[in-house]
């Protein structure tokens, strides 16, 4: 009697084991900034919400500073489900998700309120859906600023002035092609290579935020930085739609709740570190440079947006609907 009730126990023990190792997750995230960074405070944040949120059964590692590969690499992991989360700039995700890469085409947005507008709206919808269905759901976006264009040599001021240059772009073609459109030779490359290759003259420029110019160190190597803000491209917290459908409904809003709080968090910290990165690297020398006229450089990118449409026929409608929101 003693014997079998003892093994009844053990028995309940044991199952009580295995059905919380069967319910809980342990996920793991990848992102490419450093500690401090707006997006690594915040996705820490994520992780931490995650797991209050879930009652523990869901828990995210977090792997900083792209330690786990490369954004291209790491875009693919999601979607094969080798990882479960990442925090991905939209642009490495343009050349899987058509709808996604209209973000990356050069002045889509007025400038980010317009780009958060646009996201939570119809607009972000067929982003959002065109990403889910490649294995990519985005739960929340987060800011990432106006890109703008840095070198070693001079001001920019006119496309003129990138002729000829050697410009590090992310990995997508519509990058190539404004770089093209504007006469510099287009170099993609993986973020990590793009201090040596500004050091060691293998490019001669290239462009980002504040925030990535100041973190990485570039501006120590390319001290003229040009406001052309050609990019405003989104960022998400991305999970592998499998993981995120195998969800229970309740475990889903967490999941969804958790991000969202993440991303309000994130945008407040990006708001500030802006201002920081800005005076930071302007204090070591910088040569900040605003763009008096951009019309020239955005009139170079007809070609861009025709290639995209031919690729994307079906696109149109997307874009204009960017365009027509206020
Ligand atoms: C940063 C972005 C990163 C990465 C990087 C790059 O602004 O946050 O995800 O895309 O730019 O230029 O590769």
């Amino acid at each position: 009697m003693f014997h079998t009730l003892t093994k009844s126990l053990v028995g309940a023990a044991a199952l009580a084991v295995l059905g919380c190792a069967a319910s809980a997750a342990e996920w793991r995230g990848w992102n490419i900034h450093v500690d401090g960074y707006p997006n690594t405070v915040a996705m820490d944040k994520f992780a931490e919400l995650l797991a209050d949120k879930t009652g523990g059964e869901i828990t995210l590692q977090m792997f900083h500073g792209g330690t786990l590969g490369s954004q291209p690499d790491a875009v693919e992991q999601v979607r094969l489900g080798g990882l479960e989360i990442g925090n991905f700039n939209l642009g490495p995700i343009g050349p899987i998700a058509a709808e996604a890469n209209v973000v990356s085409l050069p002045f889509i947005f007025k400038d980010v309120p317009h780009m958060f507008r646009v996201l939570d709206s119809e607009g972000g919808q067929a982003i959002a859906a065109g990403m889910a269905a490649k294995g990519l759901m985005p739960l929340a976006w987060y800011d990432a600023g106006a890109r703008s264009f840095y070198n070693g040599d001079k001001p920019i001021n006119t496309p003129a002035d990138v002729v000829g240059m050697k410009v590090r772009v992310m990995n997508n073609d519509l990058f190539t092609g404004m770089i093209a459109e504007l006469g510099g030779n287009p170099s993609p490359m993986a973020f990590a290579e793009v201090y040596q290759a500004l050091k060691t003259g293998v490019v001669d420029g290239a462009e980002n935020n504040w925030p990535s110019y100041e973190s990485t160190g570039h501006f120590e190597v390319a001290g003229y930085y040009s406001l052309s803000q050609h990019l405003i491209i989104p960022e998400c917290i991305c999970i592998n739609t499998d993981t995120f459908n195998a969800l229970s409904a309740d475990m889903q809003a967490a999941v969804t709740a958790a991000a969202q709080e993440s991303a309000l968090m994130q945008r407040d910290l990006w708001a500030a570190r802006e201002a920081v990165s800005r005076k930071a690297v302007e204090d070591a020398g910088v040569v900040v440079n605003e763009v008096a006229d951009k019309a020239p450089f955005q009139a170079a990118m007809g070609p861009v947006y025709e290639a995209y449409f031919e690729t994307n026929p079906g696109l149109r409608s997307l874009v204009e609907l960017i365009q027509a929101t206020d």
